[in-house]
């Protein structure tokens, strides 16, 4: 049986992961978690109860990036783990600190002990950086360090796109563009239905 992979649609650890899975193009049954609904297999599963979460016949894995390479050490036709260790350093940066001042922007009412506009001002460093780093990818070629990154990226951009439009990001704001626009982002984003137990199995990719 395919591993099982339990996900949600608009989740970005989610969405890096399916984006690893369908260039690796290594079969998993998807199970669309809703989060405010997850069923008892997956807490059951999952040691952290966060989505992704992939269950194989003798590991489960719990961390999106572990899910990335899991993938591609299988089939990395694309050459995504062929990327300086510079990559490495660019996705804890994501992970961590530009992680936590989007959410410290986007959901402020949350941390109420936290200053939206520094948050939004650590989130813009970030983002400052990786538009200088940027030609048409961050690397020579499109690696895992693209495709952990962009749908943080998104998640920050769609809180106020017109604001996100409006910043001299230029190369930023084409990467995204054009991620937006790709095949691979479309692929990842077809509307599951919810996962029940008994519900069939969705081949993912
Ligand atoms: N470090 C985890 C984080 C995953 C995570 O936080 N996912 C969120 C959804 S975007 C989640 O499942 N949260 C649990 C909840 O909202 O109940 C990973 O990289 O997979």
């Amino acid at each position: 049986m395919a591993p099982v992979f339990y996900s949600f649609r608009r989740c970005p650890y989610a969405m890096r992961a399916r984006l690893a899975l369908v260039s690796s193009q290594v079969p998993v049954a998807l199970r669309e978690v809703v989060l405010r609904d997850k069923p008892a297999a997956f807490l059951a599963a999952s040691p952290s109860g966060t989505v992704p979460c992939l269950v194989t016949s003798d590991r489960v894995i719990d961390e999106s990036l572990d899910i990335m390479i899991w993938a591609l050490e299988q089939n990395d036709p694309e050459g995504w783990l062929q990327m300086p260790a510079g990559g490495w350093d660019w996705i804890a940066r994501c992970d961590g600190p530009f992680k936590e001042a989007l959410d410290k922007t986007k959901y402020a009412t949350r941390y109420p002990d936290s200053d939206p506009a520094e948050a939004r001002a650590a989130a813009v460093g970030f983002l400052t950086d990786l538009d200088r780093r940027l030609e048409t990818w961050m690397f020579e070629t499109p690696s895992g360090a693209d495709f952990a990154i962009l749908p943080f990226v998104r998640q920050f951009a769609f809180i106020d796109m017109n604001w996100f439009e409006a910043q001299d990001w230029p190369a930023l704001q084409r990467w995204l563009a054009d991620f937006l626009a790709s095949r691979g982002f479309a692929a990842i984003m077809p509307k599951f239905p919810q996962w029940q137990p008994g519900t069939p199995e969705v081949a993912f990719p």
